[in-house]
């Protein structure tokens, strides 16, 4: 690699050099004497660049729109959310704008280059200034850019205001090298507190059990749930380092950042079984991956998105248990005047210990969990 930039290096170094003593020479011979050979000799080798300059745009065209229609099988896949089509919009909105003044302006570019080529006894016209032509080229892309900035902010505002009150909220975090997902649970809709000093072997994402909403959370690592047609809000967070949320069909692309949460409400309105049935193939699953480069295990940081009926993801969500059922050990964790609350969410015999010996809950669940020793 490195011998190839440098024989690069070395043959473009030459082409300057080449150039330069041309120009050179090209400059004196316009200086002294008009009619010398060798500016007899720039005269035909401007003809053949000006030519050259037309069959470059012609066959740039033709590569980038080669390019483009081979690219077009990596594209995105058609989007599953209202916000993914609008988002697509305002994409191939601004791609068209700027494919045909970029074509435009090239166009000309290549074009003047190629008709004010050198020739004999042929002056350059003096044209200073044209205010009207300047106005027009300045205004008009200010406008356009501003019109073009100003839909996009909305299209952002959209994915990070407030969500719909009946968004379900799952929280995300991104880690060296998974994801975990926390539900609101099956008793209340709502995320209990966490907090990163809490964040043990068994409590991965510092679940605050000070805090009653917590009592029902789900935690999940395997796959994400949601239900099809109602509003979801990501509460998204990282543990470690950078990570990014990306689910491509929703076209949600979002930051996880360490100690800074960030947001993204989206509707998905097609199943995971829709689209088997329209992309013909049974094995289609929506994908949640990584896209920020997190370190060596980043390729693997991917996970699944089912988008099902809202039946069938109450079904499901019936069968997780609570993160507390789990880990009843940290029911110790729980103040005196919620221990009656929480001890609902965990199962009879392991319920009794802490509730029965009180007075040595820490030394019962050191043994059990590292986590006890704590608070
Ligand atoms: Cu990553």
């Amino acid at each position: 690699m490195v011998y190839i930039v440098g024989l690069l290096a070395l043959v473009f170094l030459i082409l300057a050099i080449m150039v330069l003593t041309r120009l050179t020479s090209v400059l004196k011979g316009a200086n002294t004497d008009e009619t010398t050979e060798e500016n007899l000799g720039a005269s035909a080798s401007n003809r053949v660049n000006g030519f050259l300059f037309i069959a470059f745009f012609v066959l740039g065209v033709v590569g980038a729109t080669w390019s483009f229609l081979h690219a077009s099988q990596f594209f995105l896949p058609e989007a599953s959310s209202p916000h993914g089509r609008h988002t697509d919009s305002l994409f191939w909105l601004t791609m068209s704008i700027i494919t045909i003044a970029f074509v435009v302006t090239n166009a000309l570019l290549f074009y003047f280059a190629f008709k004010y080529q050198y020739r004999k006894n042929h002056r350059a016209t003096y044209y200073p200034e044209n205010h009207k032509l300047e106005l027009i080229w300045t205004v008009i892309p200010a406008v356009v850019m501003a019109l073009l900035v100003f839909t996009g902010w909305r299209a952002w505002r959209d994915i990070t205001k407030e969500a719909p009150a009946n968004a379900l909220n799952i929280e995300i975090v991104g880690k060296q090298f998974n994801w975990e997902m926390r539900y609101p649970g099956v008793d209340n809709d709502k995320l209990g507190n966490y907090n990163y000093k809490l964040i043990d072997a068994a409590n991965s994402l510092g679940i605050d059990l000070e805090d009653e909403q917590s009592f029902d959370d789900v935690t999940v690592s395997s796959e994400m749930h949601i239900p099809v047609n109602r509003p979801v809000l990501l509460k998204i967070r990282a543990k470690d380092v950078l990570h990014s949320v990306f689910i491509p069909h929703m076209r949600v692309k979002m930051d996880a950042v360490p100690g800074m949460p960030t947001r993204f409400w989206f509707i998905a309105d097609k199943t995971t079984e829709q689209m088997r049935n329209e992309t013909g193939n049974q094995n289609f699953k929506y994908e949640i991956a990584c896209t920020e480069v997190c370190g060596q295990g980043h390729f693997s940081m991917r996970t699944t998105l089912v988008v099902e009926d809202e039946e069938s993801y109450n079904k499901w969500m019936a069968e997780q248990k609570p993160w507390l059922t789990k880990n009843p050990d940290y029911l110790a964790r729980v103040p005196e005047k919620l221990k009656a609350k929480a001890a609902k969410y965990v199962p009879a015999n392991s319920a009794e210990t802490p509730s029965d010996s009180t007075a040595a809950p820490v030394e019962e669940g050191a043994g059990a969990s590292p986590s006890a020793s704590l608070r």
